[in-house]
C-alpha cells in the first residue's frame, strides 16, 4: 500500500530507529533542535531551597509555566455574553479535558445558580408531575461515563475559509467524565403518558434555551448530569444541572436544566428552526440533525506550530463518533494518497474521544498530514469533496470532513488548503 520509491512519503519510524538516534542525544543532538548538551555539573536551584508549602493554593492550579494553556475566544463572536470559547486541543495529552479548559458556548452568559434553590420540573404528558431538588437528584442511583461534547458549529469556518490553528478550527470540542442520574430513572417515576414522543428541555439562563429531544434518546442513554471529572459541574458547563445526550450535537445538551416537558410533537423552538438546521443543496433545511458523525483531527503537528528540523516526531490527534466507538484511525503523510493505521490509546469508549498516535520521521521535505476516522458502524470520515457533494456549500453546522495540515520546508505548519 505504501510507496517504496526513494523521494516518496516519509516512512513511519520504529522504536528502534528513535532510540538509535536519540541515544546520541548528549553528543550529537539527534532529536530535532536538541542542543549539544553536557550533563549540568551544578545542582539545580530547586534542590538548594525548600519548595512552597502545601495548600498554596488550597485549590490547585497548573504550573505557572503552563500559563498559556488557556481557552481562547471564538473568532467573530459578536458579544461576550452570546459567545463561545475554544479548548486548546493542541496542548492536551489525553482524552479528558481538564475542567478549566472545557469549551464554552453561552447564549446569554453564565448564570449564578444556588443549588439549594434549583429545581427540576418534569411535567406535560406524564401521570405524576415531579418537582425535584438537587438533593433529591443526588440521592438517586448515579452513573459516571466518559463522553465527548462537540458543538455542531465546530469546524464551521472550514466550509468557507480555513482556520489557522486547531484551537480555532476544532476547539468547540471537549471530553469529560460526566456523573449524574439516567434520565430514564426520572421518566419511569413520572410515568410517561401514552402518545408522548418528545420532550422539551429548558435552561434556567437568561436565554431560556430550549430544545426538543426524542423520547427514544431520553430513555436510551441521556443523563441528568451534576458533576464533571470528579467535581461538581463548572458554572460554565451548567451548574448545578445539565442534560447530557451522548453523541448528540452540543446545543441539545441543555445547561442549567430546570424544566422537562413531555409532548406528542417537537416544540419547534428557535434553536431547531432558525438555528441548528442544515441548508441542503436543494434549498430545504434539514432539521434535528442530532448525531455528530465520525470525525478526527491531528492536533500535533497542527497549524501555527513549527517543526524544529528533520527528525523523529509523534503525530497526536483525536477521533470520535456520536454513533459509537472508533474502530480505526488512518493517517496519511502524502496528502491522502496512501494511509497507515495509527495506534489508539486505551481506553476506546463509545461516544468518547479516542487518542491516536503515530511515530514518524520527517526528512525535511514539504508534505501534508491528514487523519481519517472509521467508527464501529463502518462509517468512514468523508473527504471534503465527498461531504460537499451531499451537503453543498451553504451549510454552517455539521462539517466533519478529513482535515489536513501542510508542513513547509521550514517546518512551519499551516492549513493544507491555505
Ligand atoms: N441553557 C443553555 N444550554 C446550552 C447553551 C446555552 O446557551 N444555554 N448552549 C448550548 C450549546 S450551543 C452548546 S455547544 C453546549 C456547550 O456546552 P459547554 O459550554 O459546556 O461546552 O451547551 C448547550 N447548552
Ligand atoms: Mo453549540
Amino acid at each position: 500500500m505504501r510507496d517504496k520509491r526513494s523521494g516518496g512519503p516519509p516512512q513511519p519510524v520504529t522504536r528502534r530507529a528513535f532510540w538509535s538516534r536519540s541515544g546520541a542525544l548528549l553528543m550529537a543532538g539527534a532529536l530535532p533542535g536538541a542542543a549539544q548538551s553536557a550533563v549540568d555539573p551544578e545542582l539545580p536551584e530547586s534542590m538548594r531551597v525548600q519548595g512552597r508549602p502545601v495548600l498554596s493554593p488550597p485549590y490547585g492550579q497548573p504550573s505557572v509555566h503552563e500559563a498559556d494553556v488557556v481557552r481562547s475566544v471564538f473568532p467573530g463572536t459578536p458579544t461576550a455574553l452570546s459567545a463561545a470559547s475554544l479548548t486548546p486541543l493542541h496542548r492536551l495529552h489525553g482524552i479528558v479535558t481538564p475542567n478549566g479548559l472545557v469549551f464554552e458556548r453561552h447564549h446569554a452568559g453564565v448564570p449564578d445558580i444556588a443549588p439549594e434553590r434549583h429545581r427540576l420540573l418534569v411535567h406535560g404528558m406524564v401521570e405524576r408531575p415531579l418537582l425535584l431538588t438537587m438533593d433529591d437528584l443526588l440521592r438517586l442511583p448515579a452513573v459516571s461515563r466518559f463522553h465527548f461534547l462537540e458543538c455542531s458549529g465546530n469546524t464551521q469556518l472550514e466550509w468557507k475559509r480555513p482556520a489557522e490553528t486547531v484551537q480555532r478550527s476544532h476547539g468547540l470540542l471537549s471530553c469529560c467524565e460526566w456523573t449524574g442520574v439516567p434520565l430514564s430513572t426520572v421518566l419511569d417515576e413520572v410515568d410517561v403518558a401514552p402518545g408522548a414522543a418528545w420532550l422539551l428541555a429548558e435552561g434556567a439562563d437568561a436565554a431560556a434555551m430550549t430544545r426538543s429531544i426524542p423520547l427514544e434518546k431520553a430513555f436510551d442513554d441521556a443523563l441528568l448530569v451534576y458533576a464533571q471529572n470528579g467535581e461538581m459541574l463548572r458554572p460554565e458547563q451548567g451548574y448545578p444541572l445539565r442534560l447530557l445526550l451522548p453523541g448528540f450535537e452540543g446545543n441539545a445538551n441543555v445547561k442549567w436544566l430546570h424544566r422537562i416537558k413531555l409532548a406528542r410533537e417537537p416544540f419547534m423552538t428557535r434553536e431547531e428552526t432558525s438555528k441548528y438546521t442544515d441548508l441542503m443543496p436543494d434549498g430545504t433545511a434539514r432539521q434535528f440533525t442530532f448525531m455528530m458523525e465520525a470525525k478526527s483531527v491531528i492536533v500535533r503537528p497542527a497549524g501555527g506550530q513549527k517543526l524544529r528540523g528533520p527528525g523523529v516526531y509523534e503525530i497526536f490527534g483525536f477521533a470520535w463518533s456520536g454513533r459509537g466507538r472508533i474502530r480505526r484511525v488512518d493517517v496519511s503523510l502524502d496528502g491522502g494518497r496512501t494511509w497507515e493505521i495509527a495506534r489508539l490509546d486505551q481506553p476506546v469508549l463509545p461516544k468518547c474521544l479516542t487518542a491516536f498516535r503515530m511515530s514518524w520521521q520527517w526528512n525535511g521535505a514539504p508534505l501534508v498530514v491528514q487523519s481519517r476516522a472509521v467508527d464501529d458502524t463502518g462509517y468512514v470520515q468523508p473527504t471534503r469533496d465527498e461531504l460537499m457533494a451531499v451537503r453543498g456549500a451553504n451549510s454552517y453546522y455539521h462539517y466533519n470532513a478529513i482535515h489536513g495540515w501542510k508542513i513547509g520546508i521550514d517546518g512551519a505548519v499551516t492549513h493544507a488548503r491555505a
